[in-house]
């Protein structure tokens, strides 16, 4: 029993080391991210998810572990929670979180979760070996609205605009907080941000309609100096549109493959289910030949179901017809605010033992099954 219990341990031990690979293995000068200064660790997490990809699709959730529904982690501070986790018996492998408000200055984003909890879930999660990104649901800086206060602000607050003071207040904020996230090692956590994402609707003011795609592309690479500016060099970009009608509608406001690491895509299930799963591997197809030129991750950064409690079957039966082998290195599913604004499942929700089925799939993985290539 012993020596069984001996070679086994042998035999585990090879199996996991030859299936992670230090930094030191890789070599980094071959790898090219957006950011020319990029920290060895953002380059690392580049290619982590390219193997990803290889391995299957990595499932994340928007907030997974700042509240669910009907709970808040202040309730249990104690514990790392998660819808998931209590559906499915594994957390998610990418935890997305926003950072709106940040800007401000505020204590909590515009979803009312601390910055301070945040941060420490990023680090618990990035010590478990699980992905960060982060969207930006940041303020109109002309009318101090919401994101959603289409009055135009992007000329504004590129170079020589009227609030430009302001913009690079708020990019050095957020770079304060980019900085901060700090691993056991002191080395910055990297992350993959999201921001300016679907553009290509007009809900925001740097949409569609509220800009030109020239000013949009310029408010892209202007951010990227900024952050540069405020030495941060931890961060891989994604380019999110909204739901694309055509390979073209992808063009209009893409920055250009020198400033984006990863293509995205964010896909709502509106207009029934056919649709849904047609929209999203048409949508996948685009990505994966755009993103097939330079070898990029590409991933279906926000999704969700919009009829909440109608399908007893979304995640088998909708949901992974649209994703099945795609190449996508992961899917996030958007926030469990509320009952009546979730866009994944909970205990007790209809879709719960459908999506158990769904957690099962080999193809799709989960926080062990990631750090099995990301530690
Ligand atoms: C939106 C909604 C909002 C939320 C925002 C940022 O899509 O969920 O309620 O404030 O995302 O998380």
């Amino acid at each position: 029993m012993k020596y069984f219990v001996k070679i086994s341990f042998v035999f585990i031990t090879l199996a996991v080391f030859s299936s992670c690979k230090s930094l030191s293995e890789i070599d980094l000068d071959q790898i090219e991210v957006a950011d020319k200064k990029a920290s060895d660790e953002t380059k690392m997490l580049y290619h982590n998810l390219q193997e990803i990809a290889k391995r299957g699709i990595a499932f994340g959730h928007q907030d997974a572990t700042a509240y669910g529904i009907g709970w808040q982690h202040e309730d249990d501070p104690s514990k790392l929670r998660s819808d998931i986790k209590e559906v499915a018996g594994k957390f998610p492998a990418v935890h997305g979180f926003d950072i709106g408000h940040i800007e401000l200055g505020n204590a909590y984003n515009l979803d009312t979760v601390s910055f301070a909890l945040m941060k420490d879930h990023i680090q618990q999660i990035h010590e478990r070996g699980g992905i960060v990104t982060m969207s930006w649901h940041i303020d109109n800086p002309v009318t101090n609205g919401d994101s959603w206060d289409a009055t135009p602000a992007v000329r504004a607050v590129l170079k020589g605009g009227a609030e430009r003071e302001k913009f690079e207040l708020w990019i050095e904020r957020l770079s304060k907080f980019l900085n901060s996230l700090k691993d056991e090692n002191n080395k910055t956590i990297p992350v993959v941000f999201r921001p300016w994402h679907e553009m290509n609707g007009g809900w925001f003011w740097w949409g569609a309609g509220n800009t030109t795609p020239e000013n949009y592309k310029q408010l892209w690479r202007e951010t990227m100096e900024l952050l540069d500016r405020n030495d941060v060099h931890n961060l891989l970009f994604a380019y999110s549109p909204n739901t694309l009608n055509s390979e073209e509608d992808f063009d209009t406001y893409y920055p250009g493959d020198e400033y984006v690491d990863i293509m995205g895509v964010d896909i709502y299930n509106h207009s029934g289910n056919e649709a849904f799963t047609k929209s999203v591997k048409g949508n996948l197809e685009i990505l994966q030949k755009k993103a097939a030129v330079n070898g990029k991750p590409y991933a279906l950064t926000e999704s969700g179901n919009n009829n909440f409690g109608e399908d007893e079957f979304w995640w088998t039966g909708t949901l992974y017809p649209g994703i099945k082998d795609s190449g996508i290195a992961w899917v996030l599913l958007w926030r469990n605010d509320r009952p009546a604004h979730y866009f994944s499942t909970y205990p007790g929700e209809i879709s719960e033992e459908d999506f158990r089925k769904f957690a099962k799939l080999d193809e799709i993985l989960f926080l062990d099954e990631v750090e099995e290539i990301t530690k």
